[in-house]
């Protein structure tokens, strides 16, 4: 991967015109179209509105202010009322083989073609201008242009779900956002609106696991699985019917950063992850997922313990192995994020032929949702025709007119059947979607059937599935969550349902609040039992280490050592790794030989959180000026803290003042061979062994 250089500035036009308040006026050439207004009429003046003589009042006459300023007033349109702050980006999906036997979807029946997709990540409880480390879900939603209609993914990084009945959700959503009378806590699960409803649902606790996990604050939306959550169906050309869920892997593994981290890098770059992507995808560096199906029969299903309608369930890989049927390659970013990742309409309802809902309540509920939100969020009825959300393939029927209705819809005929127009789109039962045939018996009821009843097995399950540091985190987390909930009654009743999860894990959550004793007693609706622990619920050891798509801080102080900047830096390159160099000053460093290094980022605006390593390189000068800089003695003390691995040379003075220079990870950049050894600790991640919050 290609460092990046010094963006240089785009060359303007330079023509200008004299004036007398001494304001830019820049000319467009002859040749050139020049700036109008809405309907084409060319403007003269783009700086100045007219007035009645050079200091007096603005005319009402000023068509072009008024256009100008009206237009203005009206760019914003509703935000998401959840998945508001997203980032998005174009690509495609190639099966790598043909899926005809299980499914006639045609996008996964031919390994040569190649269907477009876009895609959107996205926090979910955040306004649209909140910070991207937040503690929470992460949306992943692909809208594949197959050639038989749009088909839409939208999934979670969060293999299951809060709840297991639609009619739940705008309550559970109402208790994680700010709280109405105070209009805060923004982003933030930490507060007792959320928890209080939390307490009250135990079906929740699966969840609750897994969003107090690593895993709600990815370290980059390369570096996280997506998932379908709901069980689906898949239907091949004989009508055949199996169930199916939808899996994600990303090609660069799995990460995440540490909860200290996400907090600094809110503070430090608020659009870390859209960042992130963007800079991947212009860098020519392509996000990569692997699409895998766990595919699975009527009989398959009954043998479980829980019940595969039950969203708050996942189907442990060990029992029912991923079968890796494609891969999607995000290559180009959006030309404008308001028209394209802004205005892109998901909805599960986007479905193709072969490929069919289940009877889950949760996904019941999402098939009316989407398309309703939609018509308030942009405005009317016909927002599949905005470019990012048409169809590829040809689409057409007789809906007609509506606002903001932008095809020119000809003819006489606008209803079927009809003997008028022997062209009128009209119903095909041979290549139309056929819902599968499904029985359906019971009188009509409100109640959860018994199946859904096992709230704790499963969040036990996680639990006990997850490495080390990943147990030891989700203490922290649920430990710093409950720490913001004012009420105690919550606090207690939470701690009743941990006890109920593991014991260990409500000891430890116990302990840290200073709660002994003090757990409410929760009598489940079943008593939860002990399944064999599932290594692929980890986040860390599935993959092999690696370096790739990771981006390595390298800090020049004065004097440094150009041999070794070089050497490190062609080394993070062969990784398919970035390395950012950073220096007190933005204009750059000099080394020992007293040659000027050109610097990407500044110090003061680039802390070690948003790396994956460091290397601090000075000599005896720039040793020095480390050590009197708050800025440069945090970037170590955090990168080791942070447990990230650390290369260094000629810098005793800030080690005296950060940190300890040994350690497993810290690697000492002058010895020979060293820098080898570098990067095979860079590729290693993190050395959780230093971790010093216990
Ligand atoms: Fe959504 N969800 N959701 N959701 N959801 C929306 O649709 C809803 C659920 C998900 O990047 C909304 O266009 C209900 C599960 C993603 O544009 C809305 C229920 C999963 C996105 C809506 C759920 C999701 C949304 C808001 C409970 C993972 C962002 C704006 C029955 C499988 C898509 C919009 C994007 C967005 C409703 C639960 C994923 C209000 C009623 C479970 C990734 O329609």
């Amino acid at each position: 991967m290609k460092t990046p250089k010094t963006v240089k500035s785009n060359p303007v036009r330079t023509k200008l015109r004299e004036t007398k308040g001494g304001e830019t006026h820049q000319q467009a050439d002859a040749a050139e179209l020049p700036i109008t207004t809405n309907q084409g009429l060319a403007i003269s003046d783009n700086q100045n509105s007219l007035r009645a003589g050079d200091r007096g009042p603005t005319l009402l006459e000023d068509f072009i202010l008024r256009e100008k300023i009206t237009h203005f007033d009206h760019e914003r349109t509703p935000e998401r009322i959840v998945h508001a702050r997203g980032a998005g980006a174009h690509g495609y999906f190639q099966p790598y083989q043909s899926m005809k036997k299980v499914t006639k979807a045609a996008f996964l029946a031919d390994p040569k073609v190649k269907t477009p997709v876009f895609v959107r990540f996205s926090t979910v409880a955040g306004e649209r201008g909140s910070a991207d480390l937040a503690r929470d879900a992460r949306g992943f939603a692909v809208k594949f242009y197959t050639s038989e209609g749009n088909f839409d993914l939208v999934g979670n990084n969060i293999p299951v779900f809060f709840i297991q009945d639609a009619i739940k959700f705008p309550d559970l959503i109402h208790s994680v956002k700010i709280e109405p009378d105070r209009g805060f806590p923004q982003a933030a699960s930490a507060h007792d609106t959320f928890w209080d409803f939390i307490s009250l649902m135990p079906e929740s606790m699966h969840m609750i696991m897994w969003v107090m996990s690593d895993r709600a604050i990815p370290r980059s939306y390369r570096m996280m699985e997506g998932f379908g959550i709901h069980t689906f169906r898949l239907i091949n050309d004989a009508g055949k019917s199996q169930f199916v869920k939808f899996h994600w892997r990303p090609k660069l593994g799995t990460s995440s950063v540490l909860w200290d981290e996400a907090l600094k890098i809110n503070g430090a770059d608020p659009d870390f992850h859209r960042r992130d992507l963007w800079d991947a995808i212009a860098g020519g560096d392509f996000p990569e997922y692997e699409l895998g199906l766990q595919i699975f029969d009527e009989a398959t299903a009954n043998r479980f313990q829980f019940d595969v309608l039950d969203a708050t369930k996942l189907i442990p890989e060990e029992e029912v192995p991923l079968k890796m049927v494609g891969k999607m390659v995000l290559d180009r970013n959006p030309d404008n994020f308001f028209a394209e990742t802004e205005q892109v309409a998901f909805c599960p309802s986007h479905i193709v032929p072969g490929i069919d809902f289940s009877e889950d309540p949760l996904l019941q509920g999402r098939l009316f949702s989407y398309l309703d939100t939609q018509l308030s969020r942009l405005g009317g009825p016909n927002f599949h025709q905005l470019p990012v959300n048409a169809p590829k393939c040809p689409f057409h029927n007789l809906q007609r007119d509506g606002i903001h209705q932008m095809s020119l819809q000809t003819g006489r005929v606008s209803y079927e059947p009809n003997s008028l127009d022997p062209a009128a789109p009209r119903e095909s039962a041979d290549h139309g979607f056929k819902t599968s045939a499904r029985p359906t018996v019971g009188n009509t009821v409100r109640v959860r059937s018994e199946s859904f009843s096992d709230h704790y097995s499963q969040a036990r399950l996680f639990y006990r599935s997850i490495t080390v540091p990943e147990q030891k985190h989700l203490a922290n987390a649920i430990t710093f969550e409950l720490s913001k909930v004012e009420t105690e009654a919550i606090r207690l009743k939470m701690l009743g349902h941990l006890e109920l999860i593991d014991e260990d894990l409500a000891e430890t959550v116990t302990t840290k609040l200073g709660a002994k004793g003090k757990a409410d007693k929760i009598k489940p609706a079943k008593n939860p039992i002990d399944l064999k622990p599932s290594p692929a619920l980890r986040l860390y050891g599935k993959t092999e280490p690696t370096l790739a798509g990771r981006k390595v801080g390298v800090l020049l102080g004065a004097g440094f050592d150009a041999r070794i900047k070089n050497d490190v830096v062609a080394q993070i390159e062969k990784e398919n790794a970035k390395a950012a160099i950073v220096a007190s000053k933005i204009q750059g460093e000099v080394d020992s030989q007293g040659e000027m290094h050109p610097t990407d980022m500044a110090l003061r605006g680039s802390p070690s959180v948003v790396f994956d390593a460091v290397v601090i390189l000075a000599g005896d000068e720039g040793d020095e000026k480390f050590a009197d800089d708050p800025n440069a003695v945090n970037f170590l003390m955090d990168a080791i803290r942070h447990c990230k691995a650390v290369g260094y040379s000629g810098i005793p003075t800030l080690f005296e003042k950060a940190a300890p220079e040994e350690g497993e990870g810290v690697i000492d950049l002058a010895a020979k061979g060293s820098v080898r050894e570098f990067i095979s600790a860079a590729r290693t991640g993190r050395f959780w062994d230093r971790e010093m919050e216990k």
